[in-house]
């Protein structure tokens, strides 16, 4: 009979070796028939054709996502790196770095910690005041310009989409209440973007039909969600390299008058 050798590499989500490529099954022509980028983030990182609602949900993702503004830290680093004289891909890299807990990279945890105190169904107050003894901060709550009343625009987006065309909205109306307790100790602690999204994703693993519910665990536990983040800025942080090369910047000095030097 056939003897299989041992192979290095397994590979589930893609395949180059016919006519056409084919992400997770589907052939590259169908999709570029009917399909859009939502589709292909669909096919290789959930590996299935998700409903239309839900590719759409993560078009709007990428596209309130891919900037905002040179003042970040990812876009600040991308554009000191572009002004040493580096290629664009340092200067993406560089900028892509500083993705973490605190700047975009909060998406995850926002998931996992919103998804556990829903399911085991704390209050608002138990969840906040439970996080702050851990010392803990709430990931996805908190932003350094957004307040209550400078809200954040790309939420109420998110939001909006999502009250029109997911079956049920049960995370992100449980981060809304979070939200409504943490505003009450402060006015920054609005729900930011990155709360909105994980919250929201939750919705629509759970609501979509599509995924097992050891499938969601598996999602969460692993942590897609930051993936979105990363995909979306490197949008910006490209577009950043190209400005500031376009602009021919000198190398960047921080001035010393905006350092405190002390002892
Ligand atoms: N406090 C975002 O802090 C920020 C608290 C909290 C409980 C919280 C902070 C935070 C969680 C991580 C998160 C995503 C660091 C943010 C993004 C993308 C972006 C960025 C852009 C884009 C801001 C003052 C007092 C302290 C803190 C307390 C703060 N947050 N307590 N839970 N979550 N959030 N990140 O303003 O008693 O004085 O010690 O870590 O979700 O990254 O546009 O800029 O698109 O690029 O620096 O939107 O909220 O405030 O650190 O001085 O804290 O509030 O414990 O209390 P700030 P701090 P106390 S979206």
């Amino acid at each position: 009979g056939k003897v299989r050798a041992p192979t290095h590499i397994i590979s589930t989500i893609s395949d180059d070796r016919g006519e056409e490529p084919c992400y997770a099954g589907v052939p590259m022509s169908s999709i570029v028939e009917k399909g859009s980028v939502g589709d292909v983030i669909s096919l290789l990182w959930f590996k299935r054709s998700l409903p239309r609602y839900c590719t759409q949900f993560i078009e709007i993702c990428i596209m309130l996502c891919a900037d905002h503004g040179p003042c970040v830290s990812g876009a600040h680093n991308a554009i000191v790196t572009a002004r040493a004289g580096k290629d664009l891909v340092s200067s993406l890299v560089s900028g892509l770095l500083t993705i973490g807990p605190r700047f975009g990279g909060a998406i995850d945890d926002a998931a996992r910690y919103f998804k556990d105190a829903y399911d085991r169904g704390l209050t608002p107050y138990e969840f906040v005041e439970g996080m702050k003894k851990k010392g803990i901060r709430v990931p996805g709550i908190g932003h350094r310009i957004k307040s209550r009343d400078n809200r954040d625009k790309r939420v109420e987006l998110l939001q909006r989409f999502a009250r029109t065309h997911f079956p049920s909205v049960k995370y992100m109306e449980y981060a809304v209440q979070v939200e409504t307790y943490t505003l009450s100790k402060a006015n920054n602690l609005v729900l930011n973007v990155d709360g909105a999204i994980g919250s929201l994703f939750l919705d629509l693993l759970a609501g979509s039909g599509m995924f097992s519910k050891q499938e969601i665990d598996e999602i969460v536990e692993i942590g897609y969600l930051n993936g979105l983040f990363v995909l979306a800025r490197s949008i910006g942080l490209i577009g950043h390299s190209f400005d500031q090369k376009r602009l021919k910047q000198p190398l960047y000095r921080h001035p010393w008058e905006d350092v405190l030097y002390t002892k």
